[in-house]
């Protein structure tokens, strides 16, 4: 219970709309936890994995129409369609309850109704904002339990009188057709029904602390974004930070925990974040940064030992796998995972495995996981002002068109940058898979409001400080003829990281072209690598032809933002695009 009267009135008036048998207010305690773990394994809605090899370890497996969000049910009630743009799919706010509210209505029957308080950000910092989720779902529970803070020191956050976005979650009965995630940043208000699955369901990630809270970012003057944190400690034992932000799985887990090639020696890297930052410019000018959440809720395929030694061994213990196949002695197993594929499986569905079935993990197979296991978790990981950030890097998975590399020449030819981003469509979200779309910023599916006003409020902060960060744009994934990646990736990723370092420091050579700087033949270390000269040269190679059709193909995207699109934005493409003319002409 609360002694915050509107919180508990609200409380009340869900109770009376979804007739749980109870209701359960979260203490965030380990034996509440407990508990509710042990009715998991109980109802089956949890299996406990090889408690040998991987202790406090549990599978949940989804319903199969319910294992991605669903970005076609996904929705920003504004009072006006304008202010949700082109980027959203919209309802006025009381079209959007009347669509819900009828499928609430006595949904908890014969259920428990969970009160969830919870912060994101770390305990103290001015940063940190608090909900409540109100949920029937035991898997969202615990899952919350590790990806913010929960319970207790929450609810006190909240009776200190902070406001609150509140949240409704029910699974409903997961018919895709009832499906629905609203918004309505007016009211500081999500309710999600239909589905148990990640960002659907733990309504503090992606529905309070991207979609709602970029909007409120943006009346009050600071950034929320799709973005990894990591802090780069050089051997002088100097961290710099740089924040990054890529596509739902286009590698941020991954650059996050990255661990340098051996040729850098003495270099290493911190995890502040892995998915979402909240950046505020502070009074010494700089953009300081705070990871919200508390846990990392990861892909899992793909993940090895080779690729990503820091996320496998944060994830062996404590840690909760959603529809990945197991081993017969029901260890976790994943398309990519080290060694041969054990000969007997059982697939993300509980069938024993035939790849005629296609892959045993889904594609979107994920782990839960606390970010303090992490190897690599920063000491600076819950610091209250967060780290001051030095680069923030766009990138999208392009098999062509994009560099490895580049660096935007200014602050707003950086936010063009991020504007045009593309990248080609992964698992994350239901739908098809490797379609090139535009996804600026990496936050077309999380930005709680009109692009256009978004991309106003980047350029923005321009004019306010002369130490902002520097703008880079990456790309891990450029394909050759054979469909083979051409860069390494993963820990080499590191060679790119320390140009754009440097390039911070006022150091590193680069040439300049008409998409921006990109590094200058022998400014990248590549010592020990083995990638001939040709391959280099590709990954780092603008063509002026492809890259007048890609400023075409911008230019007609931002077209559909009419005249709210700044201006700025249409200088860049226009700048860009005489300039690649001027070359094509030479
Ligand atoms: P979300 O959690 O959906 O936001 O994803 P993410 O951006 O954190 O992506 P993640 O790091 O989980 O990577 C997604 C997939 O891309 C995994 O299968 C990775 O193995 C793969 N991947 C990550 N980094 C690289 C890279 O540098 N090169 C290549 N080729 N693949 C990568
Ligand atoms: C993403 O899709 O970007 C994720 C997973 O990080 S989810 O929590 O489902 O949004
Ligand atoms: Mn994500």
């Amino acid at each position: 219970m609360t002694k915050n009267a509107e919180l508990a009135a609200w409380v009340d008036q869900v109770a009376q709309l979804t007739k749980p048998a109870r209701i359960h207010w979260c203490d965030g305690t380990d034996a509440e936890n407990d508990a509710i773990i042990a009715q998991m394994l109980d109802s089956g809605d949890l299996i406990r994995l090889n408690e040998k090899t991987h202790p406090n370890c549990f599978l949940h497996r989804s319903d199969p129409q319910d294992v991605a969000r669903v970005e076609h049910l996904t929705f920003v009630c504004t009072r006006e369609q304008e202010d949700a743009g082109p980027n959203n799919n919209w309802l006025a706010p009381e079209e959007g309850h009347a669509k819900v509210d009828p499928l609430f209505e006595g949904c908890m029957r014969g259920r428990t109704m969970y009160v969830v308080p919870y912060l994101m950000g770390p305990y103290g910092s001015p940063y940190a904002r608090a909900g409540v989720e109100i949920t029937d779902s035991p898997y969202v529970v615990v899952n919350m339990r590790i990806m913010a803070r929960i319970g207790q020191r929450a609810l006190e956050h909240i009776e200190a009188g902070n406001s609150i976005v509140r949240g409704l979650h029910s699974t409903g009965d997961l018919d895709p057709e009832r499906r629905f995630i609203m918004h309505f940043p007016d009211e500081l208000m999500i309710k999600s029904i239909g589905s148990g699955y990640g960002g659907n369901a733990l309504l503090g990630k992606k529905c309070h602390a991207l979609r709602i809270a970029s909007a409120q970012a943006r009346t009050e003057g600071w950034l929320a974004e799709h973005m990894l944190i990591l802090g780069v400690e050089s051997p002088a034992g100097e961290t710099r930070y740089i924040a990054a932000a890529f596509p739902s799985a286009c590698g941020k887990t991954n650059l996050a925990m990255l661990v340098p090639p051996a040729e850098f020696d003495g270099w290493k890297v911190w995890t502040v974040g892995d998915d979402i930052a909240w950046m505020h410019l502070a009074d010494d000018g700089q953009l300081w940064a705070i990871n919200p959440e508390a846990g990392f809720f990861g892909v899992a395929p793909g993940t090895s030992l080779k690729t990503n030694p820091n996320c496998m061994n944060t994830l062996g213990r404590n840690a909760i796998y959603t529809n990945v196949a197991v081993t017969p002695d029901l260890q976790p197993w994943w398309e990519g995972m080290d060694g041969d594929k054990p000969a007997e499986l059982i697939d993300w569905q509980g069938r024993p495995h035939d790849p005629a079935n296609g892959p045993a993990a889904h594609p979107n197979a994920r782990f839960t996981v606390a970010a303090s296991q992490c190897p690599s978790f920063s000491p600076q990981g819950d610091a209250p002002a967060g780290v001051p950030i030095s680069a923030i890097v766009f990138g999208g998975r392009r098999s062509t068109v994009a560099p490895l590399v580049f660096e935007a020449l200014d602050w707003s030819h950086g936010v063009f940058a991020g504007a045009a981003m593309a990248s080609e469509t992964t698992a994350a979200a239901t739908g098809k898979v490797g379609q090139v779309r535009r996804d600026p910023m990496a936050m077309k599916p999380f930005c709680g409001y009109n692009f256009a006003d978004y991309w106003q409020h980047w350029l923005g902060f321009g004019p306010k400080s002369g130490k902002l960060p520097r703008i880079f744009h990456v790309n891990w994934f450029r394909k050759d003829d054979n469909g083979r990646f051409m860069w390494p990736g993963f820990g080499d990723n590191m060679r790119v990281l320390e140009w754009v370092l440097e390039r911070c420091a006022g150091r590193a050579e680069a040439v300049k072209t008409p998409i921006g700087y990109v590094p200058e033949a022998g400014a990248l270390n590549l010592d020990g690598l083995d990638l001939d000269r040709k391959t280099v040269q590709d990954l780092l190679s603008i063509d002026p032809r492809v890259w007048h059709e890609e400023i075409d193909q911008i230019e007609a995207y931002f077209a559909t933002y009419g005249e709210r699109l700044p201006q700025a934005l249409r200088d860049q493409a226009a700048r860009i695009k005489a300039a690649l003319e001027d070359q094509l002409a030479a």
